[in-house]
């Protein structure tokens, strides 16, 4: 089996020690750190996906696989996130209200602090009127939203409406992503932009925060 299957098959199992072991043994081995995230952490998070939607894994399992994929993107992290760069705009991000999924914008924070921009992470569960104190605080160029739930995705709805019946209007651009989110969703709702995955998210904001 190749270290990266290894370490797809410890996470699905919430092996977190070994996940941590294998993920370091990858970088020894001189495997780039986005290969093992993709084909090796996020191989074994989408088939715990699939088990969990087809009833073949309950709450619990998964829990200790976001666990031990959280473990295992501590490993790769400062392979991810550049060092010393000079900061380019402040982003904030959280996850919607309601919701309390975080691996997805955890990834997609690592990618913009990796591209040199500041990110002030809200968490989960946050509502729109705290994105938009944050912002303000923190003089952001950019507000980003994950959900990964269909039933929290409206809130993004909120968050885009709130900027545009305030003062932030004409400084911040809003940002979505996350599983349920696609571009149609974004164009009714009126956000700024929505990207598929933390890479083009991080590509994205840079450039919203140079322009
Ligand atoms: Co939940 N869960 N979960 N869960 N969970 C999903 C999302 C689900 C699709 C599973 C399924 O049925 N197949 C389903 C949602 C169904 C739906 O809404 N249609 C679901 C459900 C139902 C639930 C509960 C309701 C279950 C229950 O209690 N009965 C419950 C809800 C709790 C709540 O939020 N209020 C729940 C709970 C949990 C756990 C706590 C057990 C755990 C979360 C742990 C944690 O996050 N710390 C969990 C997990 C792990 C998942 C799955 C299995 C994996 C999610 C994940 O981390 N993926 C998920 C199934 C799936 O998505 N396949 C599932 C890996 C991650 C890297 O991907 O977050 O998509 P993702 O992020 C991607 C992109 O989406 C994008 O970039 C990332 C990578 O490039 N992206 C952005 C994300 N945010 C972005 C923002 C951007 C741009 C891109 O710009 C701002």
């Amino acid at each position: 089996m190749s270290i990266l299957s290894e370490i797809s098959s410890w996470l699905q199992q919430g092996r977190a020690p070994k996940v941590k072991a294998s993920v370091q043994q990858a970088l020894d081995e001189g495997i780039p750190a986005g290969e093992i995230l993709e084909q090796g952490l996020l191989d074994g998070m989408n088939v715990i996906g699939q088990k969990f939607k087809n009833n073949e894994v309950f709450v619990p399992e998964v829990l200790i696989a976001a666990r031990a994929m959280t473990k295992g993107v501590e490993v790769l992290r400062p392979y991810l996130v550049a060092d010393g760069v000079e900061e380019k705009g402040t982003v904030v991000i959280g996850t919607v209200k309601g919701d309390l999924h975080d691996i997805g914008k955890n990834l997609v924070r690592m990618m913009m602090e990796g591209k040199g921009l500041k990110v002030i992470d809200l968490g989960v569960d946050v509502p729109a009127e705290r994105f938009l104190d944050a912002a303000r605080e923190n003089d952001a160029k950019i507000i980003a939203c994950s959900a990964l739930l269909t039933t929290t995705m409206g809130e993004m709805r909120s968050v885009v409406e709130a900027v545009e019946a305030s003062e932030l209007r004409d400084k911040v651009k809003v940002m979505i992503g996350g599983a349920p989110i696609t571009q149609a969703f974004c164009d009714q709702i009126g956000a700024d932009n929505y990207t598929p995955d933390a890479a083009s998210a991080a590509e994205v904001a840079l450039s919203l925060c140079m322009a």
